[in-house]
């Protein structure tokens, strides 16, 4: 059996490699050659632990190599990114020009998973376009389980953690939506390969809503101590304290506020629902806009901290802690701690100190501040700054001296030092 993956990325790479690690032949797709150069060399362009070493195996022992152009196989898993356009509607570009490639090399008998986020009615979408190229081939009608098609198609979303992608790949419970239940039982075989957790059928629709669902579930949490720390704030109340104190309730699990909702995956997949049903998906819309808004409550505390100085920000340095969207990983996609420093680097401050353990080199965008904006260690940035704002909780924060704090004013955006 071949099984092809298109797309190379945090999803499609991880998956190969796993796929290929239990002796599956697969040939990974992906339009950007210096991905395909790189996984040939045993290689990864992507920051994700113990894949190094899995890419390495797989390619060595000609389980994976890498091409720009899909080849035929007997199974297509496609793992494309799904962005949203300026107002928010899913762009499924990416899908439709995997669909397309898939097409020109699709056979009898050949299975095609989308395992890319997406909206309700996507799957379908890309068997539209897959049909449209290649009227000579039949494909399944959703929920028809009398008719077998040619072609069997599936939804399996991915929902692994990044950090963690290799372990929850495999410990982690598939949702299996076929076009028809045949479509869903041929992909359960696939997944059962390497998946040691239970594979879970359904059809298509609800696989695709399940994934933004999850997403959505924590988004909406989030939002909610988010909202939280905008409350307390305002009373004077710790909100760290209150939600530990609070989920001593056996059924209250607050999650932790923040500066806001990063990364490629829980800051998109709710808009995907609300697009779908702008009428119904209230609370999820408002807890986007809770969420995304809160980078500017920080930025109006740091306008506070400079009045309490009483000097102007032309006397004051800065010093920001952390840049990712999430603690102890290198990501600055989406990152609120990002989008933050940005504003911050336009405010007007004598000098900003940026303390990020997980990157080298200032970010480009910052290239030519250089005379303003530094990246330096944290000890380094909070003994020259007048005001510290802590933006994500890195381990390495957590053990800085706290002495190092006093006379200083203090935002702390993840209570690690509350
Ligand atoms: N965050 C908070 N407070 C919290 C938890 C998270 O502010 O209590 C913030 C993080 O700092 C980060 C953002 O939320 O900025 C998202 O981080 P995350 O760790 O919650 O999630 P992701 O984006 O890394 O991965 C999510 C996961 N989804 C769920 O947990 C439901 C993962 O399982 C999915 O596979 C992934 O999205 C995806 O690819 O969709």
């Amino acid at each position: 059996m071949i099984v092809s993956i298109i797309g190379l990325g945090y999803i499609g790479l991880p998956t190969a490699a796993v796929l290929a690690s239990k002796k599956v032949k697969v040939v990974g797709v992906d339009v950007n050659q210096h991905a395909v150069d790189t996984i040939n060399q045993g290689k990864i362009h992507i920051v994700e632990p113990e894949l190094d070493n899995l890419v390495y195996e797989a390619v060595q022992n000609n389980y994976l190599k890498a091409v720009t152009k899909p080849e035929k196989s007997d199974v297509f898993m496609v793992a494309v990114p799904t962005p949203f356009k300026d107002n928010y509607e899913p762009d499924l570009s990416y899908i439709k020009s995997a669909a397309k490639s898939i097409a020109t090399v699709l056979e009898r008998g050949n299975l095609v998973i989308l395992e890319s986020t997406s909206p309700v009615g996507a799957t379908e979408k890309m068997m539209e376009w897959m049909g449209e190229a290649r009227p000579d081939l039949s494909f399944p009608k959703f929920g028809d389980d009398k008719f077998i098609a040619d072609i069997a198609v599936a939804h399996c979303p991915e929902r692994v953690l990044p950090g963690q992608v290799v372990r929850e790949l495999v410990e982690n419970d598939r949702i299996i939506g076929g076009v028809t239940t045949q479509c869903a039982e041929r992909a359960r075989e696939l997944y059962k390969i390497f998946v040691e957790a239970n594979c879970l059928i359904t059809d298509c629709r609800t696989a695709e809503l399940s994934k933004l669902v999850e997403n959505s579930f924590r988004d909406v949490n989030i939002a909610f101590a988010n909202e939280l720390s905008l409350i307390c704030d305002k009373l004077g109340i710790n909100v760290w304290e209150l939600i530990k104190l609070a989920n001593r309730h056996p059924r209250v699990n607050i999650l932790q506020p923040g500066p806001g909702v990063g990364g490629h995956c829980i800051a998109v997949d709710p808009w995907f629902i609300v697009d779908s049903a702008p009428d119904e998906a209230k609370l999820i819309r408002m807890a986007r806009l809770v969420n995304d808004n809160k980078p500017n409550f920080v930025l109006n505390k740091i306008d506070c901290a400079v009045s309490l100085i009483g000097r102007s920000k032309m006397e004051l340095k800065i010093a920001c802690l952390g840049l990712a969207f999430k603690p102890d990983i290198d990501d600055l996609r989406e990152s609120p701690a990002l989008s933050i420093m940005r504003k911050i680097s336009l405010m007007g401050f004598s000098e900003v100190l940026l303390a990020e353990p997980n990157i080298f080199t200032l970010p480009k965008e910052f290239k030519d501040k250089e005379q303003l904006v530094s990246l330096v260690l944290a000890d380094e940035a909070i003994r020259a700054a007048d005001i510290v704002v802590l933006l994500v909780d890195h381990t390495p924060f957590k053990s800085i001296d706290l002495g190092l704090l006093s006379g200083k004013q203090i935002i702390d955006t993840r209570g690690i030092w509350s």
